[in-house]
């Protein structure tokens, strides 16, 4: 069945208004004259999504990975302790450094506790995270209950605060805020920004630099900055993964912000690049030309030979060391083809490597991703926003109650991409072959139905739905938690990414599997029409 035909049968299941809704999470990328899909809106109730939680967006993607402080989750036990070492963001620490990622903080919220309120249980457990582990700072996210039952953790944080002489930040995270984890990422992003950068004064050198939304799964922040610092950048902080809350405090002293997974942190980004004019640019260490493509633009915005030079003998290092793997692996997995369905990044992030290997995307979406993470936008990361360049005409930066933006004027964003390298970034479609697939928040149902009918050698997913893909007998490399491996990123990342992907694919498993349906014959339902 040919894939439009496929698609139409599955929305042909569905009630009309559930139809109605997930056409427009569609798109056949070249089909219309824009590339244009809805993104970032409510799921149907009744679909069963892979989308995550407010919660996990706040606490466990951007929070959790700050490994000197203590996350307490307010909340019933299960949210704190499922979601516990499940992303496999790593760290490690220093001599004399603390590292609390091995520990797993919860109030255990009981039934009591939501008649009677939680506040005192919040009180006493912060107060015994504070007496034992003597932790530089303690953050405090909110479960589901909390919001519903309407205890004060703002109250409390402050009230420890000024108890224990060390900053207590409250996150009113609640699962159900928001349509997805997105919501999570923006109130993680507004607190660190206004309560913990720039209270820092640490000392920075040349070509100092954050790296933002890297968040070290399967370490792949420890190959980026192994082969930044190869090249001569001092790393002020990444954000967050194997991060610190006393590198985050200096994170404004940088030159320059680099953006990995623009989704989950491009609040503050641009934050930092209003409030002290430090240009942000958007970078993807995930593939060899992608990686290359960075290198090369971030010595660019610096300008200088020497750095230019040594970016390019650090390449040209690199890809001797790795090229005669790449060229086995590509052997073995050329003319493949993949889905791939990620968070907010990945599953753009990860199509350039999968085309280094000879594999093609047929079909990619996005949980959460919003329709800029789809559709691009400009982005203005070689002005320097000094001072003086916050006052060019025509240049606007205005701050709302809770947000900082920059605006350009058209007319002036049009000169501009005539007269310097202005990056725009692309967003996934603009990448994609014409005919391929983007679909957005793809439910289990139509997973189930593509990879019936599509067959692909690969697919890129999450634990939710790899093992429904792998009982059809279909490889699913999960790319959240890259399942036991990585890092995946960078030239050395690529290689294993390859050999991973090659073994997944090509071992005679999936010979011996016989999909269920094809085993029994089973009941068939139908969706009722409301
Ligand atoms: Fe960014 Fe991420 Fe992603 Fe994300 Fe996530 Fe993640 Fe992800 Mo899982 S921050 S958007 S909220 S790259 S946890 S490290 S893998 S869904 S594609
Ligand atoms: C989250 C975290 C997650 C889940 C991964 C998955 C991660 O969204 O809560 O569904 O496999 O990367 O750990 O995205």
């Amino acid at each position: 069945m040919t894939m439009s035909k496929k698609i139409d049968s599955i929305l042909e299941k569905y009630p009309p208004k559930v139809k109605k809704n997930r056409m427009k999470h569609i798109v056949v990328k070249g089909k219309n004259e824009k590339d244009e899909i809805e993104a970032n809106t409510r799921t149907m109730p009744g679909i069963i999504s892979n989308r995550g939680c407010c919660f996990a967006g706040c606490k466990g993607v951007v929070l959790g990975p700050l490994r000197d402080v203590v996350h307490i989750v307010h909340g019933p036990v299960g949210c704190s302790y499922y979601t516990w070492g499940t992303r496999r963001h790593k760290g490690r620490s220093k001599d004399g450094e603390s590292n609390f990622l091995s520990y797993c903080f919860t109030t255990d919220m009981q039934e009591s506790d939501i008649v009677f309120g939680g506040e005192k249980r919040l009180r006493k457990a912060v107060k015994e995270a504070y007496e034992l582990f003597k932790p530089e700072a303690i953050t405090i996210s909110s479960t589901c209950p909390v919001g519903l039952i309407g205890d004060d953790i703002q109250a409390v944080a402050k009230e420890a605060e000024e108890e224990f002489g060390i900053q207590v930040m409250a996150f009113n995270c609640e699962g159900y805020k928001g349509v997805s984890q997105s919501a999570g990422h923006h109130i993680a992003n507004n607190v660190l920004m206004q309560d913990v950068i720039g209270t820092g004064d640490a000392e920075t050198k040349t070509y100092a630099i954050n790296i933002l939304g890297e968040y070290n799964i399967g370490g792949d922040g420890w190959e980026i900055s192994r082969i930044l610092g190869k090249i001569g950048y001092h790393i002020v902080s990444v954000m967050t993964g194997d991060g610190t809350y006393k590198e985050l405090k200096s994170a404004h002293k940088a030159d320059l912000n680099l953006v990995q997974c623009h989704r989950s942190i491009n609040y503050i980004a641009e934050m930092i690049e209003i409030k002290y004019g430090t240009p942000w640019l958007k970078v993807n260490f995930i593939g060899i030309e992608s990686t290359i493509n960075t290198l090369r633009n971030v010595a660019k915005y610096f300008g200088d030979e020497v750095l230019i030079q040594r970016t390019e003998e650090v390449i040209a290092e690199e890809l001797t060391s790795i090229q005669e793997a790449m060229d086995m692996y590509k052997k073995m997995c050329e003319g493949k083809t993949a889905l791939l369905f990620v968070g907010g990044s990945r599953a753009h992030h990860y199509q350039g490597l999968l085309k280094e290997l000879g594999i093609e995307t047929v079909m990619a979406g996005y949980e959460f991703g919003h329709r800029d993470d789809y559709e691009g936008r400009d982005v203005i990361p070689y002005i320097k926003m000094d001072a003086d360049s916050r006052n060019i005409p025509d240049l606007h930066v205005t701050k709302d109650e809770k947000n900082y933006r920059l605006y350009l004027s058209p007319e002036k964003l049009e000169a501009l991409k005539k007269e310097m390298p202005l990056s725009r970034y692309d967003g996934m479609i603009k990448e994609m072959k014409n005919g391929s697939y983007v679909i957005d928040d793809l439910n289990h149902f139509e997973s189930e139905e593509l990879l019936k009918s599509l067959k692909p050698s690969l697919f890129c997913s999450g634990i939710k739905d790899k093992y429904v893909a792998q009982k059809m007998g279909i490889f699913s490399k999960q790319l959240h938690s890259y399942d036991y491996s990585g890092p995946y990123a960078g030239f050395k990342g690529a290689v294993i990414f390859a050999k991973d992907v090659s073994m997944g694919m090509n071992t005679p498993t999936w010979g011996f599997i016989t999909p269920l349906w094809k085993q029994e014959p089973l009941l068939q339902g139908e969706v009722m029409e409301e």
